[in-house]
């Protein structure tokens, strides 16, 4: 049978990219974010091989129940992949704002907590793949950089996880990239990564025959 993916932040830029990927290659995707529209409208372009699935990864419940419901659907989820995050409009300690901040720590910290505890016991059943959205910001230190620290944590639990799935048959991968060309920046970036690229990187992770751990993947623009 097809094999069934579900990914956050799913509505712009390397989540909606994945999933295009995903379907094109014969998976099946549920696509979680808050834009309902933006989801509505990327089923419309995918077909019956996408189910839109809104609401808030900051919100355990939200996350529990979209993948709940998306594994009642299709009958069992093969891979997880948790890409939603935030960036900071202010760089550095003393600029940052406090409410971003707490706002930017839901998201990419609690917000991929509880995506992998609402994937792990759908992932346990299939021998399932787990895939986490990092960055060249959580791989090296870059001065007061508090969303890097965000994501050096999201690399940190990565691990931990590829261990734990071990256990069980299960795989992580960390994808850690550099600037992508998304709606993450406000300006177009077209020299830099696009975000096509991060999905033939997840791919890649997700074929890789069941013998091999992709742990990470680190994609830097030439320039
Ligand atoms: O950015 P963007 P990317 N609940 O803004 C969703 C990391 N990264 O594709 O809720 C649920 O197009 C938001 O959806 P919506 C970055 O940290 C990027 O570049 O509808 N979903 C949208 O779908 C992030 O982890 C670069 O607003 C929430 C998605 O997240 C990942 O790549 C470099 C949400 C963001 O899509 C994808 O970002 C790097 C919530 N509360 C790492 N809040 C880069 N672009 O250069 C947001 O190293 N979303």
């Amino acid at each position: 049978s097809e094999k069934t993916l579900f990914i956050t932040g799913a509505s712009s830029g390397i989540g909606a990219a994945t999933a295009r990927q995903a379907v094109q290659n014969g998976w099946t995707v549920g696509l979680f974010a808050r834009s309902e529209d933006k989801l509505k409208a990327l089923v419309d372009e995918l077909g019956d091989k996408a189910t839109a699935l809104p609401g808030d990864v900051t919100d355990f419940k939200s996350v529990k129940d979209a993948v709940d419901k998306f594994a009642d659907q299709v009958g069992g989820i093969d891979a997880v992949y948790a890409n939603a995050g935030t960036g900071l409009s202010a760089p550095g300690t003393e600029a940052g704002d406090p409410d971003e901040w707490e706002q930017m720590i839901k998201v990419n910290v609690m917000g991929v907590l509880w995506t992998v505890k609402a994937a792990m016991p759908h992932l346990k059943k299939r021998k399932g793949h787990l895939l986490l959205t990092g960055s060249a910001a959580g791989r090296r230190h870059i001065a007061g950089s508090v969303y890097g620290a965000s994501k050096w944590f999201v690399h940190g639990y990565g691990g931990n996880l590829s261990e734990e799935m071990r256990e069980f048959g299960g795989r992580c991968t960390v994808i850690a990239p550099g600037m992508v060309d998304t709606p993450f920046f406000d300006e177009p970036k077209p020299d830099k990564l696009q975000p096509e690229d991060i999905a033939d990187a997840v791919m890649h992770a997700l074929k890789a025959d069941s013998r091999c751990a992709v742990n990470e993947i680190f994609l830097m623009p030439t320039q």
